[in-house]
């Protein structure tokens, strides 16, 4: 008995030492081939994701009282995109954008809106974090809005920012006939631009200068990536001229409207820090570089106008595709140029760095593809089902979410969470980190996109593709948070 214990110990000794020899060999190994291997409990790292999101995005925005009331009514009517003609279009109060909604932080927001178009309609609120019976999705948070009929929409904004307003019942043909508008959520201490400019990017595809291609949805537009105009316009204007003087800082507000078309916007001659992406400030400003903004994307710009730049013109350029697209033209006007403002550039009181999140594990995989089917012979699905038949994603408010959208398909997809912020964590399972929020994320051909997010607004929330022909067959499903 003795002996065998005796034998059994140093039996245990032995097997002490080679263990010991071999993590001393292996671990290094290991440690350099899986950086992301960790040996934390998954609870606690969720934990801690949790707890670095605290304070970062305000759950509750205390009302301060004013109530900003506004009207909007959709309706047919023209537009002088290409002068002197007159292009038959949709637009709220005749205008195309809409008329930009101004606010301040804290204000109660009230949009009336009246339907005098030939078709039912909503409002979704891009990006501003608004209750859920607001959102203006048709069939799970509201009913649509029929011709004729009207709706208020009342909702107190949670961040300052860039924000836009669309409709969400047959997008694809509605927005695409001009039904947009931009609501800025001003700063409570407002940073001292010289100027605070908006370009709202679109392309328009055009039978002739007077007749909008009225095939929605069509065959070709599925089978690539959307609808891709055939007329750029900035402000609904082919580029329009800016007038700036030299010394200004210009806070440039940039948002992409398209149906389809991504941009990637670049200012070359002047230096472009990007100060806020989705509307919201970022860990710190960061130089505009390789940024694709994708339909639904917005990013505001933090340029400064050299001192000696006087009489020159920089252009804001398109540098996808082949062929570089001028956008908009900014001339420097020749009068002395003026000091230029100095304060700090916006950024967010808080951040989390989540530098832990790829040990956290992935909650669920949206899984984006194609398949012949639904009303246009070919359909846009998620988890293999197109929208409505696809299930809903359950998350419970207050806690940490690691989710991967897998693109199997060669198509483009921008997709868009409504209600939540979200942070990129990886491509392809390489970690990233942007220092920014988004609601709507690019994805390329073939990738892989990990996410990282903290629900805090209990609802249905929509998840889909902002190229709005692959939304419209079937690619969208629900996040439910309760
Ligand atoms: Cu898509």
């Amino acid at each position: 008995m003795h002996l065998f214990s005796s034998f059994k110990q140093s039996h245990r000794l032995l097997l002490t030492v080679v263990v010991v020899l071999l993590c001393l060999l292996i671990g290094p190994v290991l440690a350099v081939e899986s950086p992301a291997l960790s040996t934390q409990n998954p609870d606690t790292v969720i934990k801690q994701l949790t707890s670095e999101f605290q304070h970062a995005l305000p759950v509750e925005i205390k009302a301060n009282g004013e109530v900003k009331r506004f009207e909007l009514v959709a309706k047919p009517t023209v537009a002088g995109l290409i002068p002197p003609y007159q292009l038959p279009i949709w637009a709220y109060n005749d205008q195309t954008p809409g008329p930009v909604l101004r606010v301040n932080l804290g204000d109660t927001v009230e949009v009336l809106l009246k339907n005098e178009l030939p078709q039912a309609t909503t409002i979704h609120w891009h990006g501003v974090r608004v209750p859920n019976a607001m959102d203006g999705v048709p069939g799970v948070t509201q009913a649509p809005i029929a011709p004729g009929d009207s709706f208020l929409y009342r909702f107190i904004p949670k961040d300052a920012g860039t924000f836009w307003f669309h409709p969400h019942q047959r997008s694809a043909e509605q927005i695409e006939r001009g039904l947009y508008g931009v609501l800025i959520v001003d700063e409570p201490q407002k940073p001292a631009y010289s100027q605070d400019l908006l370009l709202v990017l679109d392309d328009w595809l055009l039978e002739s200068k007077n007749a909008l291609n009225e095939n929605f949805v069509s065959r070709h537009d599925l089978s690539h990536d959307g609808r891709w105009g055939n007329l750029l316009t900035v402000n609904s204007k082919v580029q329009p001229e800016l007038t700036v003087r030299a010394g200004e800082r210009i806070r440039l507000r940039l948002i992409n409207v398209a149906n389809g078309r991504v941009f990637a916007p670049q200012l070359p001659g002047l230096s472009a820090n990007l100060i806020a992406v989705d509307g919201l400030p970022g860990q710190r400003a960061v130089p505009l570089q390789g940024l694709f903004l994708a339909p639904g994307n917005r990013v505001d710009l933090d340029v400064v106008i050299p001192s000696n730049a006087g009489g020159q013109t920089f252009n804001l350029v398109n540098t996808l595709g082949r062929k570089q697209q001028t956008l908009t033209a900014i001339t420097v006007a020749t009068e002395s140029a003026v000091t230029t403002p100095r304060f700090a550039a916006p950024k967010a009181q808080q951040f989390p760095n989540w530098n832990q999140a790829l040990n956290a594990p992935i909650n669920h995989e949206f899984m984006l593809d194609a398949s012949s089917g639904g009303q246009y012979g070919i359909q846009w699905t998620i988890d293999d089902l197109a929208w409505p038949h696809n299930k809903s994603l359950s998350l419970k408010a207050g806690r940490f979410y690691r989710l991967r959208f897998n693109n199997r398909s060669p198509r483009l997809h921008p997709m868009h969470l409504h209600g939540q912020f979200f942070q990129l964590l990886a491509r392809n399972g390489q970690a990233v980190q942007e220092g920014f929020w988004r609601d709507t994320i690019l994805l390329q051909a073939r990738e892989t996109i990990d996410i990282g997010l903290v629900p805090q607004d209990r609802g249905r929330w929509a998840n889909h593709c902002h190229i709005l022909e692959h939304a419209a067959a079937g690619m969208m499903t629900m996040i439910e948070v309760k």
